[in-house]
């Protein structure tokens, strides 16, 4: 091993170097200084070494270790090598043994500089550009001898800029800087080699460290240091714990990226009781205020008459005299009972006893206020009273009154009464102070003795009762009739019916069956009433009461019931011999109305456009198949290999003869033996849908084999098979504008499809066909009826379940399938595109998927996906399928990018590096249209002012002021200003965007 300092150089080129020491360790500091690389975890830095590195050469001549000392005396350590000028050369070397530590994959990242061979005089043959670098994996961490073979090689390493002697006269520093993935590791640590086999290199400085997603904070939950996995397609589901005084609201997750990003937040914690969140932690509510529920609200004041004396109060206390009752709110005031009601009246006549007051004049700050009357009999002295009997009848009740009033009935004449009124509220039974009342006292002089004793019944029937009574035996007065009050004994306080009866007996009618009533009796003299006689209950018979019934009704109804049997089998016969025809031609109209609304219902048929007619609106499907699709003689097909499997059997490719027509390539979906008719007729279903369409982005049907075995479905031959698999097979290897142009023509085909009203329902990359000039064509229409019609079904289709990551909110929880979920769905497919064939949304569960929709995640753009289209997508998926845009939208859009490319030079990536937002991803706009945009600041009413004064596109508002808005006729000087200040938003937005190349 060799270390010496630099005024010491053994040939020119290593003085070519040491020229260049100073600026390179100049250079490096700077680099370093800078980078910050919060998510990698470095396990080797030669340029932090300190002390000696002590790394081997082998043989000892071939690479130099130069140690020169910066500014701050700190070595920077470099290796350089350059014997150019003799042949086979093989210089080797070697790092310490570096430990591997958590990480699961390793980077290594090389700077050096290498000279232009070019540059060398007589060096041609034998000078190389190029060095290599290899790894061993080992537990040893030392004593380990150098053994060339055990090595196994990552990479050739050539530079992308290599310097001259020119360069090297004007100090032009040429630094190469470049990454490999050592490993896969799985022992303890390894070491890295360098072989140079005859180039003239200076390695600079050699990092070595693994990615992970750094301990982060991430609503109210902390996550730690996450490992990512070694397969970069899967994510790491990592839970988070919530911070200190704060719970779990749903699960925390996060997941951790192969590139050490935290990606998909899902579920959250939330303050709990008592604590406030602040800058990410929770902070208890100070004395005087209280957070009465977990969640990320702020505290608040104490409600009135309340008060918290400690920090962190979940609840304020009330202060004396003031109450919370069981059910009142922690946000509610504190209360008391409520003052005595004022103001009583009374109104006393014969029969009754109608009292009234005033409500307190203090509720006690409540809304529940009752009150509670008590009657008390009292003899001449009004200090002697006893409670009343249960004699006395409240209407509608003595307690618990909601309105200031009651009426009594039923008390005695000449007799005094007291009646004491309280009023109460829900805190009346938590005060220990005697309650307030208000008593009136009242004399009943109006009623004259009882003149009735008992009251008979003589008979009862299901709704009738007989009663009869004496007459009176001593009354000086004369008797003019007599009132009978009666009432059902179970709803006594709601309502009551009297009669009145000359003599001394009454048929009661009209009541109830097996029900029981009291009964009560006064005298009306010449004087006035007499009080009530004593109350009698007596009870309504049940049907058996009734037997004894006229004989001559129940022949009457027997001779009816006949009478109306015969009639009966009489019509019945006649319907039957004339209803059948009625039945066929109403079954047969049921199915062309069927056809017909399926036309009529929310779609309306474009004019010159054919409408798609649902084959299953068909009583016979074959009639449907033969009605879309063309016949084959099965002779005219050669089937040449199998291509794959489809659901129903077989997928082969071939050849279709049709005379006088060139040969063709097909593929022939094939229906394996031993089916059942419905597997033939859902078979057969996709042919009778696909016949119907007709487009260049549409897959074509050439015809059906349905007379002969085996039954067959014959399309046009798509070379590069599904869209999905074709692009994991080609990851990278097209333009944007490609791939674009893909995504244009599955848009096209899917406004074909919507404009003849066709709901495909399950567009995904998997179920579009790609040819061999890249044209995309829609397929698999067999899904459709399957979703519609078995709600089951949904979940054991061929695929197994409805396709969650592709559909829009809306389908799966209501399964509202329309155009504008096959939108979201589209967007989707544009996401799969743009990432070549990952699988939407990686390896999260469907669950998930539909939580963190349903919280407003949407998928990131793809690596490299231009802000155009991601916009495009993050617009397919509104929540508001009203929002979405239309597939011609779609088109145009798609359009206006192909033919300005240069809109599609912006990545995700370079917006979200603006400097306007440090560290966080700035909000570039989601809206491709004025409509859009109106919407999202709820100014819609003016879209016809904008489009009829010219203004068309995003762009061409960005200039317009206070006073062009008030001219396109907004006049409310609110919109005015709304407009205009989202305006200049939106012109910040575009100056970025813009700045780079995107135009909207
Ligand atoms: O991904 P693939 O190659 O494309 O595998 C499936 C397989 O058959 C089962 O569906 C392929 N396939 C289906 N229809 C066609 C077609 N019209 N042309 C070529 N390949 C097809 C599909």
């Amino acid at each position: 091993m060799v270390e010496r300092s630099l005024g010491n150089p053994v040939c020119i080129l290593d003085m070519s170097f040491g020229v260049k020491f100073s600026l390179i360790s100049l250079l490096l500091r700077a680099l370093f200084a800078d980078s910050s690389h919060s998510n990698q975890v470095v396990l080797l830095d030669t340029t932090a070494v300190l002390g000696e590195l002590g790394w081997k050469t082998y043989p000892m001549n071939g690479w130099d270790a130069i140690t020169e000392m910066d500014e701050h005396n700190r070595p920077i350590h470099t290796f350089q090598v350059c014997h150019v000028m003799e042949p086979n050369q093989n210089n080797w070397l070697r790092s310490n043994w570096i430990s591997r530590e958590a990480a699961q994959k390793v980077y290594a990242e090389l700077r050096f500089t290498l000279r232009d061979c070019n540059s060398i005089p007589w060096v041609s043959g034998t000078c190389k550009e190029t060095f290599n670098l290899f790894y061993m994996e080992t537990d040893e961490s030392h004593a380990i001898k150098f053994k060339p073979a055990q090595y196994t090689k990552i990479d050739t390493i050539a530079a992308d800029e290599s310097f001259t002697q020119m360069d090297l006269g004007d100090r032009i520093l040429k630094l190469n800087t470049e990454v490999r993935e050592v490993g896969p590791i799985n022992r303890k640590g390894f070491y890295l080699a360098f072989q140079d086999i005859g180039a003239c290199i200076a390695l600079v400085s050699v990092r070595v460290y693994y990615k992970k997603c750094p301990f982060t904070f991430r609503n109210l939950a902390t996550f730690p240091d996450t490992i990512p996995r070694v397969d970069s397609s899967s994510l790491v589901e990592v839970r988070g714990v919530c911070v200190k005084n704060a719970e779990e609201r749903d699960t925390p997750k996060l997941y951790c990226g192969a590139d050490g990003d935290w990606l998909v937040p899902l579920g959250r914690c939330v303050c709990s009781l008592g604590y406030e969140e602040m800058d990410g932690t929770c902070l208890a509510c100070r004395p005087g205020f209280y957070k009465a529920f977990a969640g990320n609200i702020k505290c608040s004041k104490c409600p009135p008459h309340s008060f918290s004396y400690e920090e962190g109060s979940p609840l304020c206390h009330c202060e004396k005299g003031f109450f919370r009752a069981e059910k009142d709110p922690p946000t509610m005031a504190c209360t008391r009972p409520p003052s005595p009601p004022r103001n009583v009246v009374f109104n006393i006549n014969e029969t009754s006893l109608f009292l009234e007051w005033s409500p307190p004049s203090d509720t006690g700050g409540r809304k529940d206020l009752t009150y509670n009357v008590l009657c008390k009999r009292c003899g001449a002295d009004p200090r002697h009273c006893e409670l009343c009997g249960g004699e006395l009848r409240f209407v509608p009740r003595p307690q618990g009154l909601v309105n200031a009033s009651v009426t009594v009935l039923d008390f005695t004449a000449h007799a005094n009464y007291t009646f004491e009124i309280e009023s109460l509220n829900g805190v009346s039974e938590m005060s220990s102070f005697s309650r307030p009342v208000t008593a009136v006292n009242i004399s009943t002089d109006q009623g004259g003795p009882s003149l009735v004793g008992v009251v008979r019944k003589d008979w009862a029937s299901q709704n009738s009762i007989a009663l009869s009574w004496q007459e009176p035996e001593q009354t000086t007065v004369a008797v003019l009739d007599y009132e009978i009050k009666y009432y059902e004994k179970e709803h006594e306080q709601f309502s009551y019916s009297s009669t009145r009866a000359k003599a001394l007996s009454i048929i009661i009618t009209g009541l109830k069956p097996s029900t029981r009533y009291v009964f009560h009796i006064r005298a009306r003299t010449s004087v006035g009433y007499s009080s009530y006689s004593p109350k009698f209950e007596y009870e309504t018979g049940d049907e058996t009461s009734d037997m004894a019934a006229d004989q001559g009704q129940v022949l009457v109804i027997v001779t009816a019931a006949v009478g109306g049997f015969t009639l009966l089998v009489i019509l019945t016969l006649f319907f039957l011999i004339t209803g059948r025809c009625q039945w066929y031609i109403k079954a047969k109209m049921k199915s062309d109305e069927k056809r017909r609304t399926h036309y009529q219902n929310g779609h309306i048929p474009f004019p010159g456009i054919k409408t798609y007619i649902d084959p299953d609106t068909y009583e016979d499907p074959t009639q449907a198949v033969h009605e879309f699709a063309k016949e084959i003689d099965p002779s005219r097909i050669r089937i040449e290999r199998v291509i794959g499997a489809g659901e129903f059997g077989e997928v082969c490719s071939g050849r279709l003869r049709t005379p006088g027509k060139k040969e063709i390539p097909v593929a022939i979906k094939t229906l394996k033996g031993g089916y059942v008719e419905r597997q033939r007729r859902d078979f057969l279903r996709e042919a009778s849908i696909m016949g119907q369409f007709d487009h260049p982005n549409i897959i074509r049907l050439e015809g059906v084999v349905t007379k002969s075995r085996p039954v067959m479905i014959v399309v046009e031959y798509m070379e590069n098979g599904s869209l999905d698999s074709f692009l994991r097979k080609h990851d990278g290897h097209f333009t944007v504008i490609q791939l674009v142009g893909m995504l244009r023509g599955i848009a096209s085909g899917m406004k074909y499809l919507s404009d003849m009203g066709y709901v495909h329902r399950d567009l995904a990359a998997r179920n579009i066909l790609v040819n061999s000039n890249l044209v995309c064509k829609v397929s698999d229409f067999g899904l459709s009826r399957v979703l519609e019609d078995d709600p089951e079904a949904a979940y054991t289709t061929s695929g197994g379940k409805i396709p969650i990551r592709w559909t829009a909110p809306e389908a799966i929880a209501y399964r509202k399938f329309s155009s504008a979920s096959d939108a979201w769905s589209y967007g989707i497919v544009m996401w799969e595109v743009m990432s070549y064939g990952e699988r939407p949304y990686w390896e999260m569960s469907n669950q998930d998927v539909i939580l963190s929709i349903e919280e407003g995640y949407r998928l990131p753009a793809p690596m490299g996906c231009p802000v155009a289209l991601h916009q495009l997508m993050l617009h397919c998926w509104q929540k508001e399928r009203g929002h979405r845009p239309k597939f011609t939208d779609i088109v145009s859009f798609l359009d206006k990018l192909i033919r300005n490319p240069s809109s599609l030079l912006t990545l995700v990536e370079d917006i979200q590096g603006l400097p306007d937002s440090p560290g966080e991803v700035p909000e570039y706009p989601l809206f491709i249209s004025i409509g859009d945009w109106l919407d999202s600041i709820k100014m819609s009413q003016y879209k016809n002012n904008f489009m009829a004064a010219g203004f068309t596109t995003l762009d061409s508002i960005s200039t317009m002021s206070i006073e062009d808005v008030r001219q396109i006729g907004v006049t409310l000087i609110g919109h005015q200003r709304r407009i205009v200040s989202s305006i200049q938003t939106l012109r910040l937005q575009l100056f970025h965007i813009q700045e780079k190349g995107f135009h909207v």
